[in-house]
């Protein structure tokens, strides 16, 4: 073959410390990821609880923003290694051609997962795929490709970053070290105009995320609002009844003046919760509802369902919920993915 690659910056040590890298990040994403998935699917053996408040708030931000910093980590780590694939011949035996076998489902399934994450984040659903379904078993995928590719690599990996290697090895390439460090820059950076979606004191530098903390009505973000999920003309509507049903002594059809008169009797109970987005942004408010807790439905599990801070909200931040947040009254639990925290309540079955 007549291609050469004669780049300093890539050896066999920037290699492995950015295997090491994409190995963390995608490890955080990973459990965090399975950890989300069971809470919005729980199986029989999982319960998720509704304390501390802010634990699906951390899992999750992990996740977006581990998968975000692996965008320039794992770039870089493709043209640390990319001159592989020239190399003759292309399999050296059994070994080998499993260690090479498992590169494509790991280098493809890797980089549907941060496309199909970025797309998720975006509210681009471009070919109609099923997102969840999509990202979730790819990232099983590259889980076990990962396992295969670590164990065949870990001789290498343990080599080249032994400390007598190591040092002898850092003196011959400032190459390699300017390389690492701008890989490490171009995740800083990227961590720095998205974290503060979920991260108070980064608020204002978020300029990449598409919802930013303190930016939407009543100084929260919408992620769907009340024109799109087709429910604004329904709104005003006084006719509506919020029916309380299921397993209770007697089914109740309350109005929004019965609710808003409960909420200012002895029934009324407020607290600080955070809506948390599967997407990552995040952001604590302050919610009042008609009552404590007791009240369950097919998305609550248990703990949330007897959690006195489990609400349902007739107000935020000392205001009517407005359209775009759930009005006229919405669930809010703590420790809750966002996409559990329904909105323009119609029902509630106790079960
Ligand atoms: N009925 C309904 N409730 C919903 C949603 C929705 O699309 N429809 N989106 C959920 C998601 S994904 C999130 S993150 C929160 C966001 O709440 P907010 O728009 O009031 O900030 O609402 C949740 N409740
Ligand atoms: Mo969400």
């Amino acid at each position: 073959m007549g291609l050469t690659f004669t780049s300093k910056a890539r050896d066999e040590r920037g290699t492995a410390i950015l295997g090491v890298a994409v190995g963390v990040l995608f490890g955080v994403c990973f459990l965090s990821g399975v950890v989300s998935h069971l809470i919005q699917q729980p199986p029989a053996w999982f319960a998720w609880p509704s304390r501390p408040v802010w634990l699906y708030r951390w899992s999750q931000g992990l996740h977006v923003f581990a998968g975000l910093a692996l965008i320039p980590v794992l770039l870089a780590k493709l043209w640390s290694v990319y001159p592989n694939l020239y190399r003759w011949p292309p399999v050296r035996g059994v070994a080998h051609a499993i260690e090479r076998a498992a590169i494509g489902p790991l280098l493809g399934g890797a980089l549907l997962l941060l496309v199909t994450g970025l797309m998720n984040i975006g509210y681009w659903y471009g070919w109609g795929f099923d997102f969840i379904r999509t990202h979730y078993w790819t990232a099983w995928i590259v889980a076990g490709a990962i396992v295969v590719h670590v164990s065949a690599k870990l001789p290498v990996v343990r080599r080249s970053l032994a400390r007598r290697q190591a040092e002898a090895d850092e003196a011959a390439s400032p190459e390699r070290r300017r390389f690492l460090a701008t890989t490490a820059v171009a995740a800083g950076v990227l961590l720095l105009v998205t974290a503060g979606s979920a991260f108070t004191p980064l608020r204002r530098l978020a300029v990449l995320s598409p919802r930013r903390q303190g930016v939407g009505p009543q100084g929260l973000p919408v992620n769907k609002d009340a024109g799109s999920a087709g429910v604004a003309d329904r709104l005003g509507d006084p006719g509506w009844r919020l029916t309380v049903g299921g397993r209770v002594a007697r089914p109740v059809t309350l109005s929004l003046a019965d609710l808003q008169a409960r909420m200012a009797g002895s029934m009324g109970h407020a607290a600080r919760l955070p809506i948390a987005c599967v997407e990552g942004w995040s952001q604590e408010a302050h919610w009042q509802s008609l009552q404590r807790g007791g009240s369950s439905s097919a998305m609550l599990n248990p703990a949330h369902a007897r959690d006195p801070d489990t609400l349902l909200a007739l107000e935020l931040n000392g205001e009517p919920l407005h359209p775009d947040h759930g009005f006229p009254v919405r669930l809010i639990a703590p420790n809750n993915p966002g996409v559990m925290q329904t909105k323009w309540l119609e029902s509630v079955t106790v079960l």
